[in-house]
C-alpha cells in the first residue's frame, strides 16, 4: 500500500474536501507507485486563500531582513538534504541524478540570493523640485500569490517564484504539477522546518483545470506566476487580464543552436548534445533546432549522429544513464506524433524516432534521442514546441539566414551561437530575438542570479531570477515629506508664474 499525502492548508496537513486522490508513478518504471496525492477541488483552494490572506497581515509586517533569514535557513536545509532530494526527484520525474542535483543546487542558490535580497529591497531617494521636501520610492508587498509550476524543474522553478514572493512579504498558495507532487510536499516541509509561519505557505495538490483554475480566478489572489504551455498561459492570461491581476508567464520555446563555419565543432558538439538531450529535451530552454552553416553542415551532422547513437537511455538513478524517460505516456505520444509529422513533411530521420520498451526499459516512458535533417524553416517540426528528445537540423548558407531562421518562430526564450568571430558574436547578442543568447555555450544553463525569461509568445514581459523578479512581487509606492511648514505647490502648478 503506497503512502497517502495531504494538502497543507491553514497550518495543517489535511485531506482534500473532495475525498479523492491520484497516484504518482515513477516514469522510468510505472509499477513503482510513489504515493497517492490529493485531487483537490475549489473548496480546498478557498480555505487555502483565506488562510494565506490572514497570514499576509502578519508576514507583511515582519522586517524583510528577518524574512530573508528564513530563506537562508531554507537554503541550509536544501543543501543538507541535497542528495535525498535529488533521489526522490529523479524517482518522480526521471531526469538523471546529476541533473536533479543541479535542480536542487539552483534552489539553494536562489535561497541564498533571496536571503540577502531581504536587506536590499532598494527604492530610490531623489531630489524634490521644492525646498524642504523629501521624495522617495519604496516597495510594498502585494498579497497572496498563486504559484503554479511545471514538472521539469520540480524544485528550482517553485523556488524562483516563491523565494522572491516571500522575501517581498507576500504569502503563497502553491500548486505543483501533478507529475511531481512529492517534491512539492518535501519542499513545503522544508519551508516549515526553516521557520516559515504556517499560514504563509499553502500547498494544494491537484490538476490545472480545477485547482489551477480556482487559484487563478480567485478574487483574493492578486498575483499569479505560471510556468507551462503557451496554450494554458493564454487561458491564465485571459482570466488575469479580466480581473486586473499581476501575472508572470513563462511558456513555450523553440530554441536554436547556431553553428557557423568558423565554429569550434568539438565544443559545439558537446553543447548541442547537452542542450538537446539533457532533461530528455523537456526544458523550456532545450535546444530543439540546430541551425548549421553549409560549410560544416555534413561534417557536423556526422559527428553528432555518431555521438547520439552512444547516448544511454535508462533509469536516471542508475550510474551511466545519459537520458531518462519522458514524463508520461501522453508525452511519448506527442513525440511520436511529431516524428510522423517530420516524415510526412519530407525531413530525413537520421537517428532515433522510436519509443523503447526492451529489457529494463519495458515499464517506462522511454524514447530514443532523435535527429531529423533537411528540416525546412517554416515546417511544423521546425516551428512547434515538442518538449522531447527531438532535434531538427536546418541547413543555412549565411549568418544572415541563420539569424532569420532563429527569429522565424513565435517563441523567443534562448538561443546560442558558436563562432570564433567576435563581430558575429556581438551581432547575435543584438539581433537574435530571445530573452537569453549564449555565445559558444548551449541554450541551457541560465544562472540563478540573472533575469530569466523570453520574448514573443514565450512570456509576457516579466523575468524570473535575478533582481528583476523582486519588482514583480512588490508594488512601488512613492512618499513625499514636506517639512517647509507652508503649502508648496509642485512645479507643474507654479512653473513660470
Ligand atoms: C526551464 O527549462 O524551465 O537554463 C528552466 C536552464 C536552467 C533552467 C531551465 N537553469 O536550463
Amino acid at each position: 500500500m503506497s503512502q497517502t499525502f495531504q494538502n497543507f492548508i491553514a497550518g495543517q496537513w489535511v485531506a482534500p474536501t473532495t475525498g479523492e486522490y491520484f497516484e504518482n508513478r515513477n516514469p522510468a518504471d510505472t509499477r513503482d507507485v510513489i504515493g497517492r496525492f490529493p485531487k483537490s477541488g475549489a473548496a480546498d483552494v478557498e480555505r487555502a486563500v483565506a488562510s494565506a490572506a490572514a497570514g499576509f497581515e502578519r508576514w507583511k509586517r515582519t522586517p524583510a531582513p528577518l524574512r530573508g533569514d528564513v530563506l537562508r535557513r531554507v537554503g541550509d536545509l536544501l543543501a543538507a538534504r541535497k542528495e535525498e532530494l535529488a533521489n526522490l526527484m529523479t524517482r518522480e520525474m526521471g531526469k538523471p541524478l546529476a541533473e536533479t542535483r543541479g535542480d536542487v543546487q539552483e534552489g539553494i542558490d536562489t535561497a541564498y540570493y533571496a536571503a540577502v535580497e531581504g536587506r536590499r529591497l532598494f527604492g530610490h531617494t531623489v531630489p524634490s523640485e521644492l525646498r524642504n521636501k523629501w521624495a522617495m520610492s519604496y516597495r510594498r508587498p502585494i498579497g497572496v500569490c498563486g504559484i503554479i509550476t511545471p514538472f521539469n524543474f520540480p524544485l528550482a522553478i517553485p523556488t524562483w517564484k516563491m523565494f522572491p514572493a516571500l522575501v517581498c512579504g507576500n504569502t503563497c498558495v502553491f500548486k505543483p504539477a501533478e507529475d511531481v507532487p512529492h517534491t512539492g510536499h518535501v519542499f513545503v516541509e522544508i519551508l516549515l522546518e526553516a521557520g516559515l509561519p504556517p499560514d504563509v505557505i499553502q500547498l494544494v495538490h491537484g490538476f490545472g483545470e480545477t485547482v489551477g483554475a480556482a487559484i487563478v480566478s480567485h478574487p483574493a489572489v492578486p498575483v499569479i506566476s505560471f510556468t507551462g504551455s503557451t496554450e494554458t498561459g493564454s487561458k491564465v492570461g485571459e482570466t488575469c487580464g479580466r480581473m486586473h491581476k499581476r501575472l508572470s508567464l513563462e511558456m513555450g520555446g523553440k530554441n536554436a543552436q547556431i553553428v557557423l563555419n568558423d565554429a569550434n565543432l568539438e565544443l559545439a558538439l558537446e553543447g548541442v548534445l547537452w542542450g538537446a538531450f539533457g532533461t530528455t529535451g523537456q526544458r523550456c530552454t532545450a535546444t530543439s533546432r540546430l541551425i548549421v552553416q553549409s560549410g560544416v553542415h555534413d561534417q557536423f551532422v556526422e559527428m553528432l549522429v555518431e555521438r547520439v547513437g552512444k547516448l544511454v537511455l535508462g533509469d536516471g538513478r542508475e550510474a551511466g544513464t545519459d537520458v531518462g524517460p519522458l514524463i508520461h505516456e501522453e508525452a511519448v505520444e506527442k513525440v511520436e506524433r511529431y516524428v510522423g509529422i517530420g516524415k510526412e513533411q519530407g525531413a530525413t530521420l537520421r537517428i532515433g524516432g522510436k519509443r523503447r520498451r526492451e529489457g529494463s526499459l519495458a515499464h517506462g516512458h522511454f524514447f530514443d534521442p532523435t535527429i531529423f535533417t533537411g528540416v525546412t524553416a517554416g515546417s511544423r517540426l521546425e516551428q512547434e514546441e515538442i518538449f522531447g528528445p527531438v532535434l531538427s537540423v536546418v541547413e543555412v548558407k549565411s549568418v544572415d539566414e541563420a539569424f532569420a531562421v532563429n527569429n522565424g518562430v513565435r517563441y523567443g526564450l534562448s538561443s546560442s551561437v558558436y563562432t570564433s568571430d567576435v563581430h558575429v558574436a556581438f551581432r547575435a547578442l543584438s539581433e537574435l530575438d530571445n530573452g537569453i543568447t549564449y555565445v559558444n555555450a548551449p541554450t541551457i544553463g541560465a544562472e540563478a542570479h540573472l533575469p530569466f525569461g523570453g520574448v514573443k509568445q514565450t512570456g509576457n514581459g516579466h523575468r524570473e531570477g535575478g533582481w528583476e523578479v523582486y519588482e514583480f512581487y512588490s508594488e512601488t509606492k512613492v512618499g513625499y515629506v514636506d517639512y517647509s511648514g507652508v503649502l508648496q505647490r509642485a512645479q507643474i502648478d507654479t512653473y513660470g508664474g
